[in-house]
This record gives structure tokens, sequence and C-alpha cells, in this order.
């Protein structure tokens, strides 16, 4: 039960506010206390993997001397188990490429009426990666070669997957060198589940080089591809206003939630919220209108294109419900704790489950049906209406919200640096050159309920704008700083390092961009290669002077993000204890091993200071190895970002800003 001791949870005030007025309701953060990790498998020292165990790997000398009964050594427990956790996460990531990707097979052979391909310029620019003809043709004949050529990405067998070739050569050369080229999503995620069964691969640099072949399947395949089928059917993203926290619900509408990371019932519900006959039914039941708003990653998908606010992330699940303003609750998959349906048995709120993937006893399901959508959606929302004047006064209500922008792609971030014609990476590409931006951090992950939730987050995202450092968020990680106030462009006027602080007032940007929902990591990649492509810093990802940090992460989905960033060249620090500290050999190899293969790592730290200090250390050696002006805080070289009068109109003119 929550405490009164004061104990803090969450860095997040709003939250913090209801959960000390909901004593008495359970939330993660109880059952985080209640439950203490296994110290064993804490550090990736079990091995379950047959029924002869589990084996527990313990001892002073269990490096050297310990066994599992069929023989394992430390270092292959330590490994499979990482190698698993990045299966799963690559599934997860991959389903939901496949999800999209089926969608947009349906627009294309007129079975899902409701939806449209809505970015076509994107859909061309996919067509031709991916080699198809697209000129002179129909968009919808266009699209389907497109899903079809990108269904392929899951069954292939032999070969590579289709975006690798996005990468830079030179990383493309270091997968094939060390054969972690990835085939197919679902051939490479099958085969670090069969290397890893008992009786099986038995060298732990052998299963790591299995589980960095299936998480690049994911970076570059299917985050990749979910990113790109998402904008295609539903628009890329350009800068937006929103809102962030739990504050953003309303006391005299009905408010309802979309919840998980498959944005296409979310699209629709987005639509249907604003239908003057659903409006004018929520009139006749005393409410003002219709209030929506997202919840983790479905909510950065519909914040970066339609500038619905956010009500948080993982952790602000349980305290969203308790506000008891809550009056539908729609989740779809991934990142759903099922308690949610306990809190919400103690107020009014219909839990909606829509994924046949996830179901949760005490949720009304309803199938996602892409060939009856909006029906679908405009059912949710009159059971949302229907469900309004059963609210009683027994929730926490909060009013603390910030405002944000959001909706940075990396298309528009290429344009922002130079207009429609001019739109290149060559400024940022200077500006890190000169010292003024001293690198760039993505900031991504989750936000976990054993830290004070957010607070990583929070401190990371002040501290590296305070040393120059332009951070591009996504995941959970945005959530937390847009519920903090940070996704503004005050943000770098009141925060930022002089350098920073100069160039984001130039474009008139803030220092943090919300590049969107974790599988929008890949648009990481994708403006990587792009400044790698641009020249005059590395001529790979690897070298970069920057790093990804998932300051508080939770799921294998993070883990899977981490091993393929890695394996791109981008040094990671995940913050906590590692999952595999058990064995040194494995952490070798995580960081010393992959950084000679790759130029990435993957390093956990559990000191927020510590995380700082070695990112920091990263970019300035990076910046060595390039021969780049030594970073000094306010002494730049010559160059000037500042961009000319007609650019920057231009700009203003397309955004509003
Ligand atoms: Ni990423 Fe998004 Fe959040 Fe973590 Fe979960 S919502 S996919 S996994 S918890 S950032």
């Amino acid at each position: 039960m929550s405490k009164t001791d004061k104990k803090i949870r969450t860095a997040q005030p709003a939250a913090a506010e209801i959960i000390e007025n909901m004593i008495g309701i359970e939330t993660c953060f109880d059952r985080a206390d209640k439950m203490k990790p296994c110290p064993i498998g804490h550090e990736g020292a079990c091995c379950k993997n047959c029924y002869m165990g589990p084996c527990r790997l313990v001892g002073k000398n269990a490096e050297e001397e310990a066994r599992g009964v069929c023989g394992a050594t430390l270092p292959v427990v330590a490994a499979r188990y990482m190698a698993r956790m990045v299966a799963g996460g690559t599934a997860a990531h991959g389903d939901h490429g496949r999800d999209m990707v089926f969608t947009l097979l349906a627009v294309a052979e007129g079975h899902a009426k409701d939806f449209k391909v809505k970015d076509v310029k994107k859909l061309y620019r996919t067509a031709d990666i991916l080699a198809i003809e697209f000129e002179g043709r129909a968009v919808n004949d266009v699209a389907k070669d497109v899903a079809t050529k990108l269904l392929e990405d899951f069954s292939r067998q032999r070969g590579e997957m289709n975006f690798v070739k996005r990468a830079p050569k030179k990383t493309q050369e270091r997968w094939k060198k060390y054969g972690v080229m990835p085939r197919g999503l679902d051939r490479d995620t099958v085969e670090v589940v069969d290397r890893t069964t008992m009786g099986m691969d038995a060298d732990a640099d052998s299963i790591l080089s299995a589980a960095v072949r299936c998480a690049l399947a994911n970076g570059w395949g299917g985050s990749m591809i979910s990113t790109d089928v998402t904008d295609i059917l539903f628009g890329t993203p350009m800068p937006i206003k929103a809102e962030a926290s739990l504050g953003i619900f309303k006391e005299d509408e009905v408010n309802i939630v979309v919840h998980g990371h498959e944005p296409s019932l979310a699209e629709m519900i987005v639509e249907a919220v604003s239908e003057p006959e659903l409006i004018a039914y929520a009139q006749t039941k005393g409410a003002k209108g219709i209030n929506l708003g997202g919840m983790c990653c479905t909510a950065n998908e519909v914040l970066m294109r339609h500038g619905i606010a956010t009500a948080g992330g993982f952790t602000n699940q349980e305290p969203a419900i308790m506000t008891g303003l809550i009056d539908a609750f729609t989740v779809d998959v991934q990142c759903i704790i099922p308690a949610i349906v306990d809190v919400a048995k103690k107020f009014h709120t219909i839990v909606i489950t829509s994924s046949d993937k996830v179901k949760i006893p005490g949720a009304v399901h309803i199938p996602f049906d892409e060939h009856i959508a909006k029906e679908q959606a405009r059912k949710i929302v009159r059971m949302a209406i229907d469900n309004y004047p059963n609210r009683t006064k027994k929730g926490s209500h909060v009013t603390e919200k910030f405002p944000l922008i959001g909706g940075f792609s990396h298309e528009y971030i290429e344009y922002m640096q130079g207009g429609k014609w001019r739109g290149s990476f060559r400024p940022l590409n200077d500006a890190i050159m000169a010292g003024r931006v001293r690198g760039v951090v993505g900031l991504a992950g989750c936000d976990n309920p054993r830290w004070p939730s957010t607070s990583v987050h929070k401190f990371l995202a002040t501290e590296l704008i305070k040393n120059d450092v332009l951070i591009v968020s996504t995941g959970c990680s945005s959530a937390a700083c847009g519920g903090s106030g940070y996704l503004t462009p005050e943000m770098a006027l009141e925060n930022a390092g002089p350098g920073l602080r100069e160039v984001c007032e130039a474009i008139g940007i803030p220092p943090i961009l919300h590049l969107g929902a974790c599988v929008d990591n890949s648009r990481i990649l994708t403006i990587a290669s792009a400044m790698a492509a641009e020249g005059g810093l590395s001529d790979e990802i690897g070298g970069m002077p920057a790093v990804g940090i998932a300051p508080e992460f939770i799921t294998e989905k993070a883990i899977s993000i981490g091993v393929y960033f890695a394996a791109s060249g981008v040094p990671c620090i995940f913050g906590g204890e590692s999952p595999f500290k058990a064995s040194k050999e494995v952490t070798r190899i995580m960081t010393e091993v992959w950084f000679e293969r790759f130029k990435g790592a993957l390093h956990f730290e559990p000191d927020p200071e510590k995380m700082l200090a070695m990112a920091l250390d990263y970019i300035d050696k990076a910046r060595e190895n390039l021969k780049l002006k030594k970073y000094e805080p306010g002494k730049f070289g010559t160059e000037k970002v500042l961009m000319d009068m007609a650019a920057r109109r231009e700009i203003k003119a397309h955004t509003g800003l």
C-alpha cells in the first residue's frame, strides 16, 4: 500500500500528489517495495532454460569454476539471458512493424476504407529505397508493392534486410566482417531462441553475436519499418504544440486515454472525438466535450502527428486512473500494467483491450479490426460518454501541466536546417565541428518505479544541455521531459550552455527534440547516417560524438535497442546495475569487444553522476579522435550556424513556430 512516509516515488509533482492522496490503492511503486529482486537472477547468474535446474551459478570463483548441471559456464548463462532479452525486444518491435505493414497492405488492397496513405511523398521515398517504381503509378499500387516488399523482411531466410543499405557503407562492412548482418526478423529471432536452448551454443561471444544480429533486425528492420509505414499511413511528423502531465484531464469533459504502442486504433479515436455527433452526444450526458489523452508510446504517436496531450510514461498509468477522471482507458500492445484493471475497479473507469495479443481479465475486449476501425473507435467513444455520468468525486484531481513542442521527424530536422530546397545536416555538423554543440545524446527508454521515477531522465536532460549537448529523445524519456516542462524553446534560453543556446535560438528549436515513440529510435539511426553522409565528422555511425542513454530502463525492448545502437556504432549507457553483471566475460564483450568491432558498447551504471561523466567522456574522446576543435564552453570556432532570413521565414510559415 502507498505509504505515508513521504518516500519519493516519482520526480513528477502531479504523479507524486496523486499517489500521496490515494493512500490505500496499490501501485507499481508499492509492488516494487514489496518485491525485492532475486539477487542471483538480477545479475544474470541463474539459468532456467531446462528442467535440470534452475541452476544458480554463484560463488567467489563462479566465472572460472561454476557449471550448471548441463555444464554451461557463467558467461554462457549470462549471454543466453542477454540474447533472450534481445529476442523478446526484437519480437515486440517486429510484431508492431508487421502489424503496421498489414494495415498498409489492407489499405492498398481497399479493405481498410477508414485509412489511406496520408504521406504520399514518404511512400515514394520509401519505394525509392526499396527500388520500387513509383512515377506515374496509382498510389495504392505503389503502397501494395512497398508493403509486400517489407513483409519479406520478416520471412526472409537468406540475404540481407532491405533497410541495412541505409546505413553508411563502413558500418555495413563491419556487420559483414563480424557476421552479424541481419537476414530476416523472424529467422534471426528464432535462431537466438534456438541457440540458447540447453545443449546448444556454449560460446558466450558467439551467442552475443547472434543477439547482435537479432537486435540489428529490430533497429534496421522492425522498428525502422514501423516508423516509416506509420509515417506513410498517418503523416510524417512536423513540430506541433501539445501538453504533458497528469493535469491534462478535464473535470467537465469525457476523458479517454489511448495507451500502448500501435497507433492504428488511436488514430481513429482521434478522428472520432472531433465528430460533432459524438460531441453533441457527450453534451446530452452533461459533459462539455470529449478530451483525449495519451499514455506511453501510443501517446507519442498521436502527439507527434495531432498534438494530443500526453499523460506521461510507464509509471503514470495507475496514477492516471487514480485521478478518477478517466471514463475509458483503451490499451493496445506493450508496456501495459495488468493491475490497471484493479485500480480501475476502485473508480468508474472502463479498461478496454484492443489486441488479441493482450487480454486482461476484468477489461472489456474489443479486438481491433482494420476493416471496421472507425466504427470501433466510435463505439469506444460512446462507451466512454455513457460512462461519464458514473463518475464520482473520489479521485485525486491535479491541474499541473506543461506546454511542449514535439514532432521532430528526421525529415523535419533536415528541413529545419536549410528549408525545402536546401535541407541538410550541414549546420548541425558545422555546429559540432565548431564546438558550439559538444555532441548529441539520444535520451530514451522507460521510467522505472525502482528509481524515483523520471528523476534520472530529468537530471541527465538538464545537465547534458547545460554542457552544450543536443538531446534527441524518444519513448517515456520524452514523456518525462515533456511532463517536466523541458520540451520548449525557453528551456534552451534558461538552461542550455551558450553554444547550444545559440544554435537553438538561431533555428527556433528546443534543446531537447522529441523524436517520437520507442520504435522511432530508428529515426536516430537515420539522423546519424545522414550526419555521416554530410561529411566533416565520422564517415560511419561509429566514431561520432554521440551517445545513447536509457536512464531508467525496464524492458527487453530497451535491451534490444541498446544492442542495435551499440552494433551500429553508438556507445550506450543504461541506468542501473547490469542484468549480466555476474559474468566479467559478458561485460567485457559488450564493452571492449563490441567497441573494437563496431565502435559502440553497452554499459550499465547505477550512479547518474557517473552516467553523465561517461557520456561526456565518450563525446570528448570522439571529438579528439576526429581532430575537432577541443570543446570549451562559450568558445567556438569561426563557423556561424545562423540561417539566412529567407530560410527562417520559410520555416516559420511552414510550422507556425
Ligand atoms: Ni519503450 Fe514505449 Fe516506455 Fe519503455 Fe515501454 S512505453 S516502447 S519500453 S516503458 S520507453
